[in-house]
């Protein structure tokens, strides 16, 4: 290949993919123009996986209506809903589930062939599902090329040999993975503990998931996923739409009472970030991240979520009786909370200790350290744009075999101008620190000159974590134990457009 890597700084060079250049692309709704706040906050059915039974579900096309004034918009999903059904779990307790692909034969999104993993040879429809943030073998953990075609069902095992956490299920079909998701297949895990229980926080009725996602949608109200303008290679770097749907819905509402709420955010989108924040800058506090609780809660006025990470948010509304108070993402309000006026008891609280999140000592990763870099490559006759991990594809040989039982630290040396969210499946980490470095003599060296002091993570970012945002400029350094089994496993960014065009490597952790 006659691409060279190097940092996409200043802009310069870039290759144009935008929509705008591609003829044929179908007059886009405005959702700007819907009216707002006139449906309920749709809820995904519960489905209770905590009594060690096998239970079923369906990979199945439906319509969906995401709006009032829609018409139904088809999309495919885990159940028959989108998000699929929120699924109730229990640490300790194992979960089986029969994962059934009973998807059509043909695709409805633009597959591109040119990607890795879905050639001309390949069904057009293959699933497998992932169960993010969950410890896992590996034969169940849905590893990207096994996938399966309609017709097709597997069982997968989940230990849940873990702590309470929020964690979410998700297509990971090789190449194809960021089609299927937009498409509707998401969908979230309460994994529960009996320490989270014995906390008292806000539960039941006052209990809500948020799953969040954005979509293009046409005029008549289906799925539009943009395309590069080249039929031959459809694939676009990063897709962001002006829908967002909470729950499945446009501009939804939800009745609260005059009381304490617990949240549970994730971010489904394929590439957007979430900057979540009340109206009025009103605060609220976090309480968990991605591996559930902080050690502390956290008084926060907004939050940055990048795609797959979870935040768990308690908002008191007891102060706000009789209002109507927005969720706004960045300018825009997203879904709106109707408070009641009738006072209520609310036995719940937000204790100031909520469990132990010990910090992993550098020390214990003794020489294990990975330099590991994210790599931009453009070249505008070739490939659009290739982002690398550690200047490796997907299909090259395995170059990570943490030893089971062992601790390393990772630094992600960010040489792009994006922040990537880098997921490693199996494991869970924290962060040790960022810290802003020398671009240009990495590129010519291959050594590190910090530029700067590096800067520890927020107390909100200091708990469990198996999601990193990766800034751009900076090396981001994460402590990671690899507990749980032996066997192969990925770790990609969960921008799905990267993650399909090979910014995703297997790693496999061997036996002590
Ligand atoms: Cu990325």
């Amino acid at each position: 290949m006659a691409s060279m890597p190097r940092a996409k700084m200043g802009g310069g060079g870039l290759c144009k993919h935008a929509v705008e250049d591609h003829p044929n692309v179908p007059l886009l709704l405005d959702p700007t123009r819907l009216a707002a706040f006139v449906d309920p906050l749709p809820l995904p059915p519960v489905l209770r996986a905590d009594q060690g039974k096998l239970i079923r579900i369906d990979m199945k096309e439906t319509e969906q209506r995401l709006h009032r004034d829609l018409a139904p918009t088809r999309v495919w999903t885990y159940g028959g809903c989108m998000p699929g059904p929120t699924i109730e779990a229990r640490s300790g307790t194992p979960m089986r589930i029969e994962w059934r692909n009973a998807l059509p034969a043909k695709h409805f999104l633009p597959i591109d062939h040119r990607l890795h993993g879905a050639e001309k040879d390949k069904p057009e429809v293959r699933a497998i599902v992932h169960l993010h943030g969950a410890r896992v073998q590996t034969a169940s953990d849905g590893y990207p090329d096994d996938w399966y075609v309609p017709g097709q069902s597997r069982v997968s095992t989940y230990p849940n040999e873990q702590d309470a956490a929020t964690l979410w299920y998700h297509d990971h079909a090789m190449g194809i993975n960021r089609l299927n998701i937009y498409a509707g297949m998401f969908g979230s895990v309460l994994l529960r503990d009996e320490h989270e229980q014995s906390l008292g926080l806000p539960q039941g009725e006052q209990e809500i998931p948020l799953t969040l996602s954005d979509r293009l949608l046409t005029k008549d109200a289906q799925l539009y996923y943009p395309v590069s303008g080249n039929s031959e290679a459809p694939w676009v770097s990063e897709v962001f739409g002006n829908a967002m749907l909470v729950n499945g819905a446009l501009l939804p509402y939800l009745d609260v009472q005059p009381r304490r709420y617990r949240f549970r955010v994730l971010n489904a989108a394929n590439a957007r970030f979430f900057r979540l924040k009340l109206a009025g800058a009103r605060p609220f506090q976090q309480i968990g991240s991605d591996q559930g609780l902080l050690a502390a809660p956290v008084v926060q006025k907004n939050v940055l979520l990048a795609p797959a990470e979870r935040v768990d948010l308690v908002i008191d509304f007891s102060s706000m009786a009789g209002q109507q108070v927005e969720l706004i993402n960045d300018a825009l309000p997203i879904m709106q909370f109707r408070v009641g006026t009738r006072s209520v008891h609310d036995a719940s609280v937000v204790p100031a200790v909520l469990r132990d999140v010990p910090r992993m000592p550098e020390s214990t990763a003794g020489s294990n350290q990975r330099l590991m870099t994210l790599d931009q490559y453009d070249d505008c006759v070739a490939e659009p744009m290739l982002m690398l991990l550690n200047g490796k594809r997907w299909h090259e040989p395995v170059t990570e075999k943490p030893v089971l039982g062992s601790t390393e630290i990772w630094s992600l040396i960010n040489l792009t101008d994006d922040t990537h969210p880098i997921h490693l499946h199996l494991v869970r980490f924290q962060i040790l620190d960022r810290r802003p470095f020398d671009q240009g003599q990495w590129l010519a060296s291959k050594t590190i000159r910090y530029t700067g002091p590096a800067q520890s993570p927020p107390p909100e970012e200091a708990g469990w974590k198996d999601v990193v945002q990766a800034w751009p400029g900076m090396i981001t350094r994460i402590i990671i134990r690899f507990d749980g089994y032996v066997g192969r496993y990925a770790w990609h960014c969960h921008l799905l457009e990267h993650e399909a065009n090979e910014m995703m490597r297997p790693f496999e952790v061997v036996p002590a």
